[in-house]
């Protein structure tokens, strides 16, 4: 269905047709992105534009206005008020006397990258400047510009922040009105150890002078420890049913923490640094004729299609993707470098969009080595050379790339994944989203005396000065050195916990596992365990736990999980017999069917056949050798079938979660960086905090998927700790 339809809208796209025209409040036609100069205009480069230093206080603003995320040339045609850019959220940051931007600029999107020195605490000052259109106090008010309310609406019909306390529907009809109140905001610092009153959760949120709050609003004042290990975390935004709209609107930005070395210094045999360093943020837009931001919310405009079930959800889509794709808030930007090596940090901000990421030398005849030197919490021990990297929302890379033997040459960073991933049902144009960003090589020869990944030198441990050898928390099945996939999971020495949870796409017949009826069975919500986000909690780890998580996917799409307050390990994807498990499943439901929203089959707490809790039919009797072909990709091509890929060996705290696979990983609620063995044992820290502050103070966490329309509309659980 959603094919057919995606495909028809297409077409009408290709030959302009007049049929494509509104959203609804504001007129918009969908600008053709084949129309938009690629690699025209630099990147913004924060390694030029500098950055703040979190070790002083800093005060962070949330606010709306304009900027060029599309070529000057392309505003320069257009009228006022759209020829000063396209209306975004972004973020302002002051720090005594200094502003970023430099006034009377307002924010940026994204927003300037803060820098902290690991075990200094940062305190953060968040203030939400995001009034209504027509309530906005003198400087804040847009009424000459294009409001970006009316454009990116948010839908009252999905559990929301709502501070009008709107109903959600009536009559079994969702509540079709925009909500044209103050903006409700709310700041994650993604991947960060950090006491639950200051991690920024969905319900967290609060409007402009703190007039409406979330429940679980504490305080706009944060404090981050920052005694975790360096690494790339970003901060964004994570209000309750609108983290989507606010992302999309620009309120994301990087966080570095450095330390142990990687302190960001140019030197001998030390990490890319100064201008050899950057990030670089890789979203997904789409925008109107008058280059304004597009999100689809009900009428047929652009490569989304019309909604699934706009009766029950007037603006909620399952997925949006963009096709322009932006780094930095710039539509595919150049950038000049030296014939140097870069140290590339990689974020994917999209709603949903999959990067799989490669240089492309000579028109793509070849693709150049490059290497991953981290991902989400930190460094790896070794580098790992790759000429491919998939990666999903929410994730990061740390990878260093050596364009000293591209001297001369322009490099286009490209991109292959298809949308969605893996199902590949929407359109993709390898000249539009196959395309990134493109690198200009300086052609003379110059000295680089930074750390040489091809040389092999370990990035943690003996030989390096960075960091201590990477903790692998436990020695489970498919690990090296564990034991065979096929194993249960019965080392109670080592993981005190153990659970079964599943991924479900609920659909309008009521099937709460892929596929659903066939052509016209919508898509209304995503679930984690068949449980709603206002359920009472079910995972609350004891401190000092360690735990085993199996993530059975019921959809046939990827999903990256996210789990809040620690990093992670990654295990395995373990390929399963999703129609005989749905089968068994549903056939575990007191009435034989799965009853959408209403919890696991069984009692959450009664362990299953494989000593897993989570209320569900033991999956390990369904795991299989090879996946079955219902994924498009059959996990294979894109390495995610068995072991965690090399580069994913590292510290984690968003994993893809795969078609057609059982995603076990491995948590353990402490510190990351605490040793896990002593004297050749396991140490078992239960009971135990060895964090700097007590996790099990509310409001609590979160854990949910990292495709943030799914995030939105349910596809997420509190995340509660306990002694
Ligand atoms: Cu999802």
């Amino acid at each position: 269905m959603r094919f057919r339809t995606t495909a028809a809208v297409i077409a009408l796209v290709a030959i302009g047709g007049a049929s494509v025209s509104a959203s609804k409040l504001v007129k918009q036609r969908p600008l053709d992105a084949r129309s938009i100069p690629q690699f025209v205009e630099n990147l913004p480069d924060f390694s030029v534009l500098g950055r703040v230093n979190g070790d002083a206080p800093y005060r962070v603003r949330f606010e709306e206005f304009q900027q060029r995320i599309l070529p000057a040339l392309f505003y320069a045609k257009l009228r006022p008020p759209y020829s000063a850019g396209t209306m975004v959220f972004g973020y302002g940051m002051d720090q005594g006397t200094k502003h970023y931007p430099a006034l009377p600029l307002r924010g940026l999107y994204p927003g300037y990258t803060v820098v902290v020195t690991r075990d200094h605490i940062a305190f953060a000052t968040y203030q939400n400047h995001l009034y209504s259109a027509a309530n906005a106090p003198g400087v804040f008010r847009n009424s000459a510009g294009p409001s970006l309310q009316k454009t990116v609406i948010i839908d009252q019909s999905v559990d929301w922040a709502n501070p009008l306390h709107a109903p959600m529907a009536t009559g079994g009809v969702g509540n079709q009105k925009p909500y044209l109140g103050a903006i409700p905001a709310v700041t994650h610092l993604h991947g960060a150890e950090d006491p639950s009153a200051f991690d920024g959760g969905p319900n967290g949120w609060f409007t402009p002078g703190v007039k409406a709050r979330g429940p679980g609003f504490v305080t706009n004042v944060y404090a981050y420890p920052n005694t975790q290990e360096p690494t790339t975390l970003w901060f964004h935004d994570h209000t309750l049913g609108t983290t989507r709209l606010n992302v999309v609107a620009g309120l994301e930005a990087f966080y570095l923490i450095r330390g142990n070395g990687d302190d960001g210094v140019p030197g001998l045999g030390k990490l890319p640094a100064g201008r050899q360093e950057v990030e670089l943020v890789l979203q997904d837009r789409q925008f109107d004729a008058n280059g304004q931001l597009l999100f689809p919310d009900g009428y047929p405009t652009g490569i989304d299609g019309p909604l699934q079930n706009p009766k029950l959800h007037p603006y909620w889509m399952p997925e949006f993707f963009g096709d322009v794709i932006t780094v930095n808030g710039k539509s595919w930007p150049k950038l000049n470098v030296a014939p140097k090596r870069y140290r590339l940090r990689f974020l994917n901000g999209a709603n949903v969009r999959f990067f799989n990421l490669y240089f492309c030398v000579n028109g793509c005849q070849t693709k150049a080595p490059f290497y991953v030197i981290g991902d989400d919490g930190g460094l790896l021990d070794a580098p790992v050379k790759v000429d491919h990297l998939l990666f999903s929302p929410g994730e990061r890379y740390d990878v260093i790339v050596d364009f000293a033997r591209l001297r001369g040459k322009a490099i286009t960073l490209g991109n292959d994944a298809v949308t969605p991933y893996p199902s590949a049902f929407a359109k993709f144009t390898p000249a539009l989203q196959g395309r990134v960003m493109r690198f200009v090589v300086g052609a003379n020869a110059v000295a680089d005396g930074s750390y040489n990944p091809s040389a092999g030198g370990r990035l943690r441990g003996s030989g390096s000065t960075v960091a201590p050898t990477l903790e692998k928390i436990v020695q489970l099945p498919g690990t090296k050195g564990g034991l065979p996939l096929s194993s249960p999971i019965a080392d109670g020495k080592k993981v005190q916990v153990y659970r079964q949870l599943t991924l479900n796409p609920i659909f309008g017949s009521g099937g709460c596992h892929w596929p659903g009826t066939g052509n016209g069975d919508v898509i209304n919500a995503m679930l984690l365990n068949n449980t709603g986000m206002r359920a009472p909690a079910t995972e609350k780890p004891r401190l000092g736990a360690t735990e085993v998580w199996d993530l059975i996917d019921l959809s046939n799409d990827d999903h990256p999980i996210h789990i809040h307050l620690v990093q992670f390990q990654v295990i395995a994807r373990i390929p399963f017999d999703l129609p005989a498990y749905g089968a068994a499943y549903y056939a575990a439901f007191a009435r034989g069917t799965c009853v959408p929203e209403s919890g696991p089959p069984k009692p959450y707490n009664v362990p299953n056949l494989a000593g897993a809790l989570g209320g569900n039919p033991d999956v390990t009797k369904f795991f299989l050798k090879k996946t079955l072909p219902y994924c498009m990709d059959d996990g294979n091509a894109d390495g995610t079938n068995g072991p965690a890929r090399l580069e994913e060996t590292g510290w984690k705290d968003t994993v893809v979660a795969s078609c057609g696979h059982v995603t076990r990983i491995v948590v353990r609620f402490t510190p990351q960086q605490l040793p896990a063995v002593a004297n050749g044992k396991p140490i078992n820290y239960t009971g135990q905090n060895k964090f700097p502050f007590d996790p099990t103070r509310g409001p609590g966490y979160v854990w949910h998927c990292h495709l943030i329309d799914h995030e939105d509309n349910e596809m997420m659980r509190p995340l509660i700790m306990i002694k």
